[in-house]
C-alpha cells in the first residue's frame, strides 16, 4: 500500500479558506484534516468538511453526463456520453440563437467552489463571447462592498489575526462560531487578555453565548444604532479630532446628520435600551484598540448599504485605526492582487448586452418581466438557485417550463439539477488543482490535486474548454491550461506576492501575503484610505454617481451606475417589511423572518449529506416563548410559515434565545428532503437593498401556525 499526504485547500465560500491535508491510500482519499502548520486553520476543519471524502465518494455523486428521461422535474435521467451531451447543447443553443439571439441564454452561477480558477468567474469569458445575457451576481456582500468602497475604499481593513491585540471587539451581524469558526481563537485570545467581546444580533447565537455582552437588536435597524453611537461619540466629545481633521472628509455634515438620531429615538427603533446605546458608544470610543467585524448578514434588509456606511465611519471618528487591531474588518480579499481582466475578459462582451440580476430568476422565467428575448435556456454551475434564490414558487414554475432548455453542472442531483434537461458531472476539490484567495485571512492557498477525477467528472475549467470548442470558439485563449491560468490569475509582480513563488506555494499549500506581520499591521494609521480623496469619506463623493454594483459581480461588465445621486451621508432606511414601517402588512404577518446560515451546511451544499443532516436535524423554526404561546405552538410541533409569496413547513423550536417578534429558519435545507417540498425561500422576497442590489433576507414578514390547525381549517 502506498500512503501519501497531499496539501489542498477547502473549496468553500467560507472566510476561513482552510489548508487541508488529504490522506491518499492507493489513489483513494481516505481522510482529510486541517493543516496544523497553517496559522489560521490550526489543525482543525469544521463539521461541514471534516468528512469531505464522504462527499467525494458519495453514492449519490453525478459521475457521468445525464439526459432527462421523464417529465421536467421528475428526476428521471439516463446516462449519455460527453459527446452526446455537448452535441445536444450545441444543437439547442444554435436553434435558440438563430431564433432569439444569444441573449435568450442565461448563465447562472455563484460559489459552489471558490477557487480562483473554478469559482466565480470561470464561465465569464465563454458567456461574454457567446453574447449570453450577463448575469449580475449580488448574492453576497455586494451592498456591503458598495458602501465600504464609498466610505473607506477597497482596503483589506484589520488583519483578522490582529484581533488578538484588540481590547474591544464588536461582532456585528456575524455568527463567528458557525460561519467564521477559525477566527474565534484570535478573539478568544483577546478576550482572555481582558478584551470585551460584544455581539449585536437579534438572536443569542452560539457566538453571542461566548460574548461578554449580547445586544439583541430588531432586524434591519442597525444603521440607526450606528448613527446613535456616532451621535453619542460626538455629543460627549469622544472624537479623535486630530484623526478626523487629518484623515476624514465631511465631519461637520456627519455631526449634523447624527443629531437626527438622539439616543431615545434610536432606542425606540432598535429595541435597545438608551443606556446600553450610550454605554456601547462610550466603550467603543474609549477602549482602544477597538474593532468591528461585520458579517455579511448586516446587508440583508432595505437599508443594508447605508448600515455599512454608518458602521464604517465609526473607527475613523474615534481614531481606532491608529492601533494594530483597531478599525473594521469586512473582506480582506482586497489584499489579493488578482488580475480580474484576464479572468473575466470583459473585452469579449458585446456592448449593450442585457444584464439580469440573479434575484430575478423566478420572475424572469415565468414571464413576469417582459423580457425580449425571453429566457429560453439556463446554464447553471456552482449554484443551486432552487434553494438559494428567493421567490421559490415562481422559480420552480419557471424551471418546470417544457420550452426552457436547462443545463446544470453539479456534484449531485440538487433541487435545481432535478429540473435539468442535461446534467454534467463536476469534480470536487480533491480531483482538481486550484489556487485560492481568502475573504477571511491574508494567506494565498494552493490546492493540489489529490486523486484522479471520478467517473467522467471534469473541473469547471475543463467544462468551459469543452463548451468553447463545441461552440467553435477558435481563440486559443479558450483552451488555456489550468497551469497557464494559475500563472495569469494573479499579478505576480505585485509587492503583495513578493517572495511567494509558485513552486514553493504548491509545496507548502499556503503563504502569507507580503503585507507585513499581523503584530504591526495598521494600514490606516495615517489615513491612506482607498477612496477618491484618500480619506475616510463620512460624506461620500462616490454617492454623486448613485448606487453601483462592482464589475466583478457582473461578468466584468461596466459597473452598473444608477446615475441617480444617493444621499452622501449615512442614514437609516427602515425595513420594507416590519411592524413599525408596514403596519398593514404586519397585521396579517406580524413576525419578522430571518434565514441565516446553518451551522452544519455550507449554503445548500451538504444539505443532502448524512453526517451534516444528522447534525442539523430537520428544518427548524426558532421562535420566542411569547410568540409560541400566542399561537398555541409547542416545542417540536410542525408549523407552517407563510406570507403572500408562499409557505413552507418546519418544526417549532421554542427558544428564549430569539427576540419576540423575530423567527429564524436557517438556510440550506433541500426542498426535496423537506416537509411540504418547500424551503424558506418560498416566503423570501426578491427586493433589493438600497445599495449594490443586495438581498433582503432579514426583511420579510410572515405568520406561523401549527400544521394541525391549518389542516383543520381547510
Ligand atoms: N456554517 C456555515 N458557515 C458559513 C456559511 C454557511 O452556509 N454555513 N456560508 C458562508 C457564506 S456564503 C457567508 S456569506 C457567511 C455569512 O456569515 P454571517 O454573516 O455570519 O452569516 P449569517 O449566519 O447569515 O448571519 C449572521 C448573524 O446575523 C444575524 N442577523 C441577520 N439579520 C440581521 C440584522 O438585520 N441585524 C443584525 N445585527 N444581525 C442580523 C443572524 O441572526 C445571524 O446570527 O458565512 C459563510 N460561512
Ligand atoms: N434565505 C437565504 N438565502 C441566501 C442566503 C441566506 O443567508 N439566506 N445567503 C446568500 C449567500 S450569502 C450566498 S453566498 C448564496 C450561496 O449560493 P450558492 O453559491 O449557490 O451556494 P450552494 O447552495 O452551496 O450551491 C452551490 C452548488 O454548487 C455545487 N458545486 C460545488 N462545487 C462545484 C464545482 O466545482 N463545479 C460545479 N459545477 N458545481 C459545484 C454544489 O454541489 C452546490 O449545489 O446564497 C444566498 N442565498
Ligand atoms: S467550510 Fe470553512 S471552516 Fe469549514 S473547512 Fe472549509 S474553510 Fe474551513
Ligand atoms: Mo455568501
Amino acid at each position: 500500500m502506498t500512503e501519501t499526504t497531499v496539501v489542498g485547500a477547502c473549496p468553500h465560500d467560507c472566510p476561513d479558506t482552510c489548508s487541508m491535508l488529504i490522506t491518499v491510500e492507493d489513489g483513494r482519499a481516505t481522510a482529510v484534516r486541517g493543516n496544523p502548520d497553517h496559522p489560521f486553520t490550526r489543525g482543525g476543519l469544521c463539521v461541514k468538511v471534516n468528512n469531505y471524502q464522504d462527499r467525494v465518494y458519495s453514492p449519490d455523486r453525478v459521475l457521468h453526463p445525464l439526459r432527462r428521461s421523464g417529465p421536467k422535474g421528475s428526476g428521471r435521467f439516463a446516462r449519455i456520453s460527453w459527446d452526446e451531451a455537448l452535441d445536444e447543447i450545441k444543437r439547442r443553443w444554435t436553434a435558440i440563437i438563430d431564433e432569439h439571439g444569444p441573449a435568450a441564454i442565461l448563465p447562472y452561477s455563484y460559489l459552489g467552489t471558490e477557487g480562483i480558477l473554478n469559482g466565480l468567474n470561470v464561465g465569464d469569458p465563454f458567456f461574454n463571447k457567446l453574447g449570453a445575457t450577463i448575469s449580475e451576481r449580488t448574492f453576497c456582500d455586494s451592498g456591503s462592498c458598495t458602501a465600504y468602497f464609498m466610505t473607506i475604499g477597497p482596503t483589506p481593513g484589520v488583519d483578522p489575526e490582529a484581533f488578538r491585540y484588540s481590547k474591544y471587539i464588536v461582532l456585528w451581524a456575524c455568527n463567528t462560531m458557525s460561519t467564521n469558526l477559525h477566527h474565534w481563537p484570535f478573539i478568544a485570545e483577546a478576550q482572555a487578555q481582558g478584551a470585551k467581546v460584544v455581539v449585536i444580533d437579534p438572536v443569542r447565537t452560539r457566538t453571542a453565548k461566548k460574548a461578554d455582552w449580547h445586544i439583541p437588536i430588531r432586524p434591519g435597524t442597525d444603521a440607526a444604532l450606528a448613527l446613535g453611537m456616532i451621535n453619542v461619540i460626538i455629543e460627549e466629545d469622544l472624537v479623535d479630532h486630530d484623526y478626523v481633521a487629518d484623515y476624514t472628509l465631511g465631519y461637520d455634515e456627519l455631526k449634523q446628520r447624527a443629531a437626527d438620531y438622539p439616543v431615545d429615538k434610536v432606542a425606540a427603533i432598535t429595541g435597545i435600551p438608551a443606556e446600553d446605546i450610550r454605554t456601547l458608544a462610550r466603550e467603543f470610543a474609549t477602549t482602544n484598540p477597538a474593532v468591528v467585524r461585520i458579517g455579511v448578514a448586516i446587508e440583508r434588509h432595505a437599508g443594508g448599504g447605508q448600515t455599512v456606511r454608518a458602521v464604517a465611519c465609526l473607527p475613523a471618528l474615534t481614531g481606532a485605526w491608529r492601533h494594530v487591531g483597531g478599525g473594521i474588518l469586512q473582506l480582506p480579499i482586497w489584499a489579493f492582487p488578482m488580475d480580474w481582466g484576464k479572468l473575466l475578459r470583459p473585452d469579449l462582451q458585446t456592448p449593450g448586452t442585457r444584464v439580469l440580476n440573479q434575484w430575478r430568476l423566478g420572475p424572469a422565467l415565468v414571464g413576469e418581466m417582459d423580457l425580449d428575448p425571453p429566457i429560453k435556456s439556463l446554464f447553471v454551475y456552482n449554484s443551486n438557485p432552487a434553494v438559494v434564490a428567493p421567490e421559490q414558487g415562481k422559480l420552480l414554475r419557471g424551471l418546470a417550463r417544457e420550452d426552457l432548455f436547462t443545463v446544470v453542472s453539479e456534484h449531485f442531483i440538487t433541487d435545481t439539477a432535478q429540473y435539468a434537461d442535461i446534467i454534467l458531472p463536476a469534480t470536487t476539490q480533491l480531483e482538481q488543482e486550484d489556487i485560492m484567495f481568502s475573504w477571511g485571512h491574508l494567506y494565498l492557498s494552493f490546492n493540489n490535486k489529490a486523486i484522479e477525477p471520478l467517473g467522467e467528472a471534469v473541473p469547471n475549467t475543463e467544462l468551459f474548454r469543452r463548451l468553447a470548442a463545441t461552440m467553435g470558439f477558435d481563440d486559443p485563449f479558450f483552451q488555456r491550461s489550468d497551469a497557464r491560468m494559475i500563472e495569469e490569475a494573479l499579478d505576480w509582480s505585485s509587492p503583495a506576492l513578493g517572495g511567494i513563488g509558485l513552486d514553493k506555494l504548491r509545496e507548502t499549500g499556503y503563504a502569507r501575503l507580503n503585507v507585513g506581520a499581523p503584530e504591526t499591521y495598521a494600514p490606516h494609521r495615517e489615513g491612506n484610505f482607498l477612496t477618491p480623496s484618500g480619506k475616510c469619506e463620512f460624506k461620500a463623493s462616490m454617492a454623486e454617481n448613485g448606487n453601483f454594483v462592482l464589475s466583478l459581480f457582473r461578468q466584468g461588465s461596466e459597473e452598473f451606475q444608477s446615475g441617480e445621486p444617493v444621499d452622501p451621508l449615512p442614514h437609516y432606511i427602515p425595513p420594507n417589511e416590519s411592524p413599525a414601517t408596514n403596519p398593514a402588512l404586519a397585521k396579517r404577518y406580524p413576525l419578522n423572518l430571518m434565514s441565516p446560515k446553518s451551522h452544519a451546511f455550507m449554503n445548500s451544499s451538504y444539505g443532502n449529506m448524512p453526517q451534516q443532516l444528522h447534525h442539523a436535524g430537520e428544518q427548524a423554526l426558532m421562535l420566542s416563548p411569547a410568540d409560541a404561546r400566542d399561537r398555541n405552538i409547542g416545542d417540536g410541533m410542525p408549523v407552517i410559515v407563510s406570507n403572500d409569496r408562499g409557505s413552507f413547513q418546519a418544526v417549532a423550536r421554542v427558544d428564549e434565545d430569539v427576540m419576540p417578534g423575530v423567527v429564524v429558519a436557517p438556510l440550506g435545507y433541500w426542498r426535496k428532503l423537506s416537509r411540504g417540498e418547500a424551503t424558506v425561500q418560498a416566503v423570501n422576497s426578491g427586493a433589493y437593498a438600497d445599495l449594490g442590489n443586495a438581498p433582503t433576507f432579514s426583511d420579510n414578514l410572515v405568520e406561523v401556525a401549527p400544521v394541525a390547525a391549518v389542516q383543520a381549517a381547510e
